[in-house]
């Protein structure tokens, strides 16, 4: 028999993932937010949190709560969206959904089981933030961290993060790689594979760090090369978006969603850390690398592109939002998921020209205030000269 309170429960589920998504009334011309999560910890299934009989379950209690649903790679097959989230159990363990949806913007519901991935690395202890590439070679790869305890250190928190790799043709059937090796940098996080052949190899954006935490002497997002994506090895990784002193990427960046080709160059959206009196804070910002070369930087817009405001400031882990995947269709709309504060995932939309008009037309960060309050007087006084030709 099924307890009285499933019946309350799975109403308010339903009601919930029915729910439309609105535009919210933030503004800055390139990004329209939308106002209600797309995925949270209540979009989980209750027969993955639930014993839903009664007889073990007397009281319906939940036996394995789920504690946050966040960082989502995307991708768009046949017209429909799927997310595959980063789901983390009240065991703080993290592990991948596929949910799905006719919209981009609301209706995503996960299928009935949970990804299981080949578990070929007995040391992992927890896996998260899979990014979603459509490969020209005809898979779809599924790039994600695979953490282990450093086994070398008497510090209990002391761990190592490497890059997993999986491919799969239909989000079902998952084949797990080797994880990547890059024979300069010990530990990797946030690494994104490269839609497209670059002379002829896979190409990966990495993110040289010293150390599971700190970046240490990890210059930014690193560019790499392999031959053999079953056994990816990347010797140089070459610094593509660099971290600055006094910038938003000061502490950390690592790439994110995977680069959207456009007629002008390859757009990353990428995030930035930069330390703060109450701890890391991370925000999104954008830049622009060469077609005939993914890793040059050819355009860099001063500052941030998205940033925690509001309740997105507000979670388990909170003034972060971070993204590791973005629909990009092909009619030029183009769909950001982002984690707020480690704990729920939204939407906002733009368009490829757009995006375009954002990274090539926003003047580069001058890095000092002196040169920073000049460009915003030059500016503010465009604008002034402008609006009394205009008569107002
Ligand atoms: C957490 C990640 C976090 C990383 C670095 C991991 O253990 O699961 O969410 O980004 O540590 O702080
Ligand atoms: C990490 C990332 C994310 C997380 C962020 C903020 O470095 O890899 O998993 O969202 O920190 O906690």
């Amino acid at each position: 028999m099924l307890h009285r309170q499933y019946y309350v429960e799975k109403e308010k589920q339903e009601r919930l993932l029915a729910r439309k998504n609105e535009k919210s009334a933030y503004y800055n011309g390139i990004l329209q937010k939308y106002q209600y999560p797309v995925l949270t910890r209540e979009h989980i299934p209750l027969h993955w949190r639930y014993d839903l009989n009664t007889e073990t379950n007397p009281y319906f209690m939940e036996r394995l709560g789920v504690n946050a649903v966040m960082n989502s790679g995307a991708i768009e097959l046949d017209g429909k969206f799927y997310l595959v989230a980063r789901i983390e159990g009240n065991d703080r363990k993290s592990f991948f959904g596929v949910a799905e949806s006719d919209s981009a913007i609301d209706g995503f519901r996960f299928r009935d089981y949970p990804v299981v991935l080949p578990d070929t690395c007995p040391e992992e202890t927890n896996v998260y933030d899979m990014r979603l590439t459509k490969h020209e070679d005809g898979w779809i790869y599924g790039v994600f961290c695979s953490e282990s305890k450093d086994t070398s250190s008497d510090d209990l928190s002391a761990a190592v993060a490497a890059a997993g790799i999986v491919r799969t043709k239909d989000l079902k059937t998952w084949e797990r790689l080797d994880n990547l090796k890059t024979l300069r940098s010990p530990q990797q996080r946030n690494v994104v594979l490269h839609p497209e052949f670059v002379n002829g190899k896979y190409a990966f954006y990495t993110r040289p760090m010293d150390d599971f935490i700190d970046t240490g002497s990890g210059g930014g997002i690193g560019f790499g090369l392999c031959d053999d994506i079953r056994h990816a090895v990347i010797d140089e990784e070459i610094i593509t978006s660099r971290r600055r002193y006094h910038t938003i990427t000061e502490a950390k960046n690592g790439a994110g969603a995977v680069p959207v080709k456009t007629e002008k160059g390859w757009i990353h959206i990428a995030h930035g850390v930069r330390n703060t009196a109450a701890g890391l804070r991370y925000v999104l910002y954008a830049f622009a690398t060469a077609l005939d070369d993914p890793s040059r930087v050819i355009a860099e817009p001063s500052g941030m592109l998205l940033g925690p405001h509001g309740w997105e400031r507000v979670g388990d882990v909170s003034n972060v939002v971070f993204t590791n995947g973005a629909i990009a269709r092909e009619n030029g709309d183009i769909y950001l998921y982002y984690a707020a504060s480690d704990t729920r995932m939204y939407v906002a939309s733009t368009t490829v020209d757009r995006l375009v008009d954002f990274v090539f037309g926003t003047p580069q960060d001058p890095l000092r205030s002196a040169d920073c309050v000049r460009q915003r007087c030059a500016l503010i006084k465009k604008n002034l000269e402008f609006l009394e030709v205009q008569g107002e």
